[in-house]
């Protein structure tokens, strides 16, 4: 039976410009009611190598395209991705379970990196500068690397998939895409905008399957030699030592332990709204979402109570219905995770607020969804406040000054985003300065990057490469030198100079 959102039962990968049957299945099921909604190919190394080999021929001609070409393909991308914008969020909250609105906003972010990334297209920009030598010219220019690789989550299913797969392409590579088998829809609705905007096939290639079998054969690849990965920092370390061993480029966003910091002249009114957004949108199953509040102790209780006022407030359920402002969580594993900090503060003799447990009651029965909750008087050095949840749960950590705030914000493994709530001008700059964050938010949550900038952080999420912004080219070009000697002799650099 064909699900009613679904056009066909079963998704194909996306190899050398065809739609290929795959052989072997897995259900992709709807968190928000865990209905099956389509099955989706469990591919092998033998799909990789198919993408591989028609990646390799068609990167050899893409690379040859004048950039400026290039970019007419991803306008076109941006444009079918704005006509189809509410088709495509309908089916990312389907899959994904997060509200509408938010899928809107996940789907515009990927309209806006086309359409930026596209303008990358009339820059792509290299430096001129002087040489050493009389009647000598030098400069610097990016090139393509070939085959490129990216692994793409399922929480941002489709904005991180234009991060990576946008910059590639117009940087002249090909590109082989495992999305995260929990939300293929979005591969399958990508694919099908860049087959209609006329990018040539094998330019890109869509292989689903699991980590452990097409993940790995990515990664093991002798010509696919860059990998671009967002996800967990288990499978991330992994990643990373086994391109390590064959000097394979590898760009890694990881977790995060994101903290708001609430100074004692803040407005607190909208610190609650900054927490509220960052903590419990999207579930809390953001990379950037807020799980600490690290909060001065003269307005911890007000606070508190402020923030539990407005949790009440939270309408959870079905992301497809009207004024749902929490969806569900992905699935049963991501459940048991959450469940299992909940023990584990509780144990740490962290006091529970509010939440703490699974919603079991209709309407929330066949779905996976897990009260907000909140925990007070933690401690730095809990479990709770160093290892990410990934779920809709905040931690208040009091402490007596602003040096205090910041140094509790920098003891964790992790340096995705933070944010302070402050009034005072002087501690907005030494906070800019001191919070050893890749991002970092004034009067507003830790959520809600631009495509524009930069997308990564410090530490342990990940290893100095950065996802979107203009930076994201770095990861997908190799820096080449070119000299141009026109004097018609031998010149020796570092010798002959005067
Ligand atoms: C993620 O959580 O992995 O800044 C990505 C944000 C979004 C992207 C989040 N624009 O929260």
């Amino acid at each position: 039976m064909i699900h009613p959102y679904m056009e066909q039962a079963t998704l194909r990968n996306y190899i050398n410009g065809n739609w290929v049957n795959g052989e072997k299945f897995t259900d992709v099921m709807n968190p928000a009611t865990s209905e099956k909604i389509v099955e989706v190919p469990l591919s092998s190394e033998r799909e990789v190598k198919e993408a591989v080999e028609a990646a390799k021929l068609a990167q050899k001609e893409w690379a040859l395209v004048p950039a400026p070409q290039r970019a007419e393909v991803l306008y076109k991308v941006g444009q079918l991705m704005k006509e189809r914008k509410e088709k495509i969020a309908t089916l990312l909250t389907l899959e994904n379970g997060k509200v509408l609105e938010e899928a809107r906003g996940e789907v515009q972010e990927g309209i806006d990196m086309a359409f930026y990334m596209a303008g990358e297209g009339r820059r792509l920009c290299g430096q001129t500068v002087n040489a050493e030598l009389k009647d000598k010219f030098a400069m610097s220019v990016r090139a393509p690397i070939g085959v490129v690789g990216i692994i793409t989550p399922w929480n941002f299913p489709i904005a991180i998939a234009t991060w990576k797969s946008f910059p590639a392409i117009i940087a002249g590579n090909a590109v082989i895409w495992k999305p995260a088998t929990e939300t293929p829809l979005m591969a399958t609705e990508l694919g099908k905008i860049f087959e209609e905007a006329g990018l040539p096939k094998g330019v890109i290639n869509i292989v689903y399957g699991a980590g452990e079998e097409v993940g790995e054969a990515m990664v093991q690849h002798k010509d696919i030699q860059v990998i671009s990965f967002t996800g967990s920092n288990k499978i991330g370390s992994h990643i990373a030592s086994e391109c390590g061993r064959q000097l394979k480029k590898v760009s890694l966003e990881l977790g995060g332990k994101n903290a708001v910091i609430v100074m004692d002249d803040a407005d607190l009114e909208l610190a609650v709204e900054g927490i509220i957004w960052s903590a419990f949108g999207t579930s809390g199953q953001r990379c950037t979402a807020c799980s600490r509040v690290i909060v001065h102790e003269d307005v911890k209780e007000a606070l508190e109570e402020k923030l539990l006022a407005n949790m009440k407030k939270l309408t959870i359920g079905n992301g497809l219905e009207k004024d749902v402002k929490v969806g569900p969580i992905i699935n049963q594993d991501g459940l048991e995770k959450i469940a299992s900090y909940i023990e584990i503060g509780k144990k740490e003799g962290a006091t529970l607020l509010a939440g703490g447990h699974r919603l079991t009651e209709a309407p929330y029965h066949r779905g996976y969804y897990f009260a907000p909750t909140l925990f007070t008087n933690v401690t730095s050095e809990m479990r709770i406040a160093q290892e990410e949840i990934f779920g809709p749960v905040v931690s208040f950590i009091p402490v007596a000054s602003f040096e205090e705030a910041i140094t509790v914000n920098n003891r964790v493994a992790y340096g995705l985003s933070s944010a302070i709530f402050t009034n005072d001008v002087n501690r907005v700059f030494q906070a800019q300065r001191d919070l050893d964050t890749g991002i970092v938010y004034i009067n507003a949550g830790t959520t809600g990057a631009e495509i524009h900038l930069p997308f990564g952080g410090t530490k342990g999420t990940g290893n100095g490469h950065r996802d979107s912004g203009v930076q994201a080219l770095d990861v997908f070009t190799e820096w080449k030198a070119i000299y141009v000697d026109y004097s018609g002799k031998l010149q020796r650099a570092q010798i002959d100079v005067d």
